[in-house]
């Protein structure tokens, strides 16, 4: 069993973006970090859109992802607690996870207090100001109904058509991702009003796909955990520390 202490956080994998050979290499990434922080790990944040798109059927899941699956297995069977979050990729995580890992999913934020650190976690998706179109399109994603009627649809098309989206929707993300001011990051925005109202030390998010670690006032720092086609960053806390660290880092 596991005696680690650290907690680790990463998001963003995007499992099956980009053609099959792509997505196994950063799969393979994934399973050498796993590998490396298995010992030490005691819990595990996986802050959203690990998979480019998932979808579970009462059931059926969708192919692919077996060494990174049965990598998550292993820690979890080495005693690491495991955190799913829902993405804007991958909301459709039901309770093949729960079943399967034992994993927790988190549908939207979730606050948590670790060795006297106050931490806010959350993919980030819809917060903060504008994006208007996305946050209606995200409702009618979410809901029971829709969820219901998309699992009526056969696999082969359902399927084709959301990897089509998604693939769509990363794209027109990726050319916004620009690096803005500060003041300009939306999340940046959304944090500093939450912060207004409730003190947190580490305010932790995705989605983005920019490592970012921005000191916000004297004490709390908005983390930004990148993503894993170019990056390979995640964050680490110690009991006392966080971190945001690169895993092989390009040369
Ligand atoms: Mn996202």
């Amino acid at each position: 069993m596991s005696t680690g202490t650290k907690i680790y956080f990463a998001s963003d994998f995007h499992l099956g973006g980009g053609s099959y050979q792509i997505s196994r290499e950063r799969e393979d990434r994934i399973v050498r970090w796993l590998d490396a922080i298995k010992d030490d790990a005691a819990e595990l944040f996986l802050i959203g859109d690990v998979f480019d798109f998932w979808f579970e059927y009462k059931t059926v899941v969708p192919r692919g992802y077996i060494r990174f699956l049965g990598k998550l297995a292993d820690l979890v069977d080495n005693g690491v607690k495991l955190y799913l979050f829902k993405g804007n990729h991958d909301m459709w995580m039901f309770d093949y996870f729960t079943v399967e890992l034992n994993a927790t999913i988190i549908s939207n934020e979730l606050e948590i207090e670790r060795s006297g650190k106050k931490f806010y976690l959350h993919h980030g998706d819809g917060l903060g100001p504008g994006d208007a179109f996305y946050k209606a399109l995200k409702k009618v994603f979410r809901s029971k109904f829709c969820q219901w009627l998309f699992a009526r649809v056969h696999p082969n098309l359902g399927v084709g058509i959301a990897n089509y989206w998604s693939r769509h929707s990363r794209k027109s993300g990726l050319s916004n991702e620009t690096r803005k001011s500060v003041e300009q990051e939306w999340l940046v925005v959304y944090c500093r009003e939450l912060l207004t109202r409730k003190y947190f030390d580490y305010l932790i998010f995705g989605h983005r796909h920019l490592p970012l670690d921005i000191q916000l006032d004297e004490k709390s720092r908005y983390i930004n955990l990148g993503e894993w086609y170019s990056y390979y960053t995640y964050a680490v806390f110690d009991g006392e520390n966080l971190k945001l660290e690169y895993f092989e880092p390009k040369s």
